[in-house]
């Protein structure tokens, strides 16, 4: 277990998913964690454990599409913990009525799953670098998703924000590399997250049937969990990683292995 103490953390959309798996475990390994999100509830819920557990923790509520919240959150995270060293932009929204083509999506809704997804990466960024280069550096570690490499049907606006997410990580790469800022990204494919839950409820039917169909979807045949993003994320931000900058690493069980034709036609058959 690598050791993050003395360390301060800030991760956004903190309070469910792949944040709130990121968050403990970086609290279990000693860092202070500051955990955004627009969810109070779930947000000091998280907090309150790590509290119990010993752990230092901290919530603040904020929409990360927004600057000024942005600003509040590092700003709490200063006066808390001194400074930040990892930044964490993991918030992310995919709503279930947003799978439609660019002809009937609204402005609004490009609008707001580019905002949450992508201009948050940014707004953080922004007024996370200042404080990082106080300290001599830091990492940025950004969600994307394997929809930043490849796309499925009727997803313009999430698609486009997780390709943006990519092209922003390498240029901030690039940009901070020489003040010892590195900047990654992750690519998970499907996680097994409320966010997830919710896409795999519009189906209707048994929703834990539907995410072990997703899971056989992909060569390693389950879909991943909270912890599998958070094991790569705490290795990511680690100096065991500190020559990797400006790349992204695909978690995904398997599925960016896959050809679109594999269960198609061209498919090995038992008579090949
Ligand atoms: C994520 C989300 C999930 C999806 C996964 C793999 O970004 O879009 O709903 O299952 O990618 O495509």
């Amino acid at each position: 277990m690598v050791d993050f103490d003395g360390k301060v953390v800030i991760i956004t959309g903190g309070a469910l998913g792949m944040g709130r798996a990121a968050a403990h475990e970086f609290a279990k390994s000693g860092a202070a964690v500051v955990v955004a999100d627009i969810d109070d509830e779930a947000g000091e819920r998280n907090v309150r454990r790590m509290h119990d557990e010993s752990q230092n923790g901290l919530f603040v509520r904020a929409d990360v599409s927004d600057a000024c919240d942005c600003r509040g959150v590092v700003e709490a995270a200063v006066a808390a913990f001194g400074g930040v060293d990892i930044l964490f932009n993991n918030a992310g929204i995919q709503p279930p009525d947003s799978y439609l083509n660019v002809e009937d999506t609204s402005e609004e809704t490009w609008d707001r799953i580019t905002g949450v997804n992508l201009k948050a990466h940014f707004l953080m960024s922004k007024y996370t670098i200042p404080e990082m280069r106080k300290r001599g550096g830091g990492v940025i570690i950004n969600n994307a998703s394997v929809q930043g490499l490849q796309s499925q049907p009727l997803v313009p606006a999430y698609a486009a924000s997780k390709g943006g997410v990519l092209s922003l990580t390498r240029q901030m790469a690039l940009d901070y590399a020489s003040e010892g800022i590195r900047v990654v990204a992750i690519c998970p494919g499907t996680i097994d997250t409320e966010m997830v839950r919710t896409v795999a409820a519009q189906e209707g039917g048994d929703i834990a049937q539907t995410l072990a169909r997703y899971g056989a979807g992909h060569p390693i045949g389950r879909i991943g969990q909270g912890g599998d993003i958070a094991a790569l994320v705490l290795f990511l931000a680690s100096d065991a990683a500190s020559f990797m900058t400006g790349t992204h690493v695909v978690i995904d069980g398997g599925l960016m292995a896959m050809g679109a034709w594999a269960g198609g036609a061209g498919a090995a058959t038992e008579d090949d």
